[in-house]
């Protein structure tokens, strides 16, 4: 039988150090607190933008205006190049697709149900008005042509 003794000495250094009490006494230094809060992050309209509160022609994808939107600002003969902004549909051309209306603009708005020539069945919207369903007016996802009156 071997015996083996292994010691071990781990000597903890024990260091003896003087701490010396700085004074830290910064009398009447009073730190200046903005008092401003976070700005709301700015809204970047660029120049040639119009600006958050411009007056907008609102589509909306299904009824009570739901399930994605897009908007135009004035007329726009054709809506097949036009697309949803939001929603499962996001990407896709608004053409024919426009169930609800949200107008915010001081026009009398014409929508109708072929694009370019922009005849046939019509629709329309009243300065400052919405509509949650655009079936009871004959005219869900027709909308393919927006005029502004
Ligand atoms: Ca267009
Ligand atoms: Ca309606």
């Amino acid at each position: 039988m071997k015996r083996n003794f292994m010691r071990t000495v781990s000597a903890a250094a024990l260091s003896t150090t003087g701490l010396i009490g700085i004074g830290t006494a910064t009398a009447g230094a009073t730190p200046a607190t903005p008092a401003a809060p976070h700005a709301a992050a700015a809204d970047s309209v660029s120049p040639a933008e119009v600006g958050l509160n411009a007056a907008k022609f609102y589509f909306f994808k299904d009824d009570n205006r739901h399930g994605g939107y897009a908007y135009v600002t004035g007329s726009d003969r054709d809506l097949r190049n036009n697309r949803w902004l939001s929603g499962p549909h996001k990407g896709r051309t608004i053409d024919g697709g426009t169930s609800s209306v949200n107008n915010t603009t001081s026009h009398f708005v014409v929508l109708s149900d072929h694009p370019g020539s922009c005849v046939g069945p019509h629709y329309y919207s009243n300065a400052h008005s919405s509509d949650n369903a655009l079936s009871n007016n004959g005219f869900d996802n027709k909308a393919s042509c927006v005029s502004f009156r």
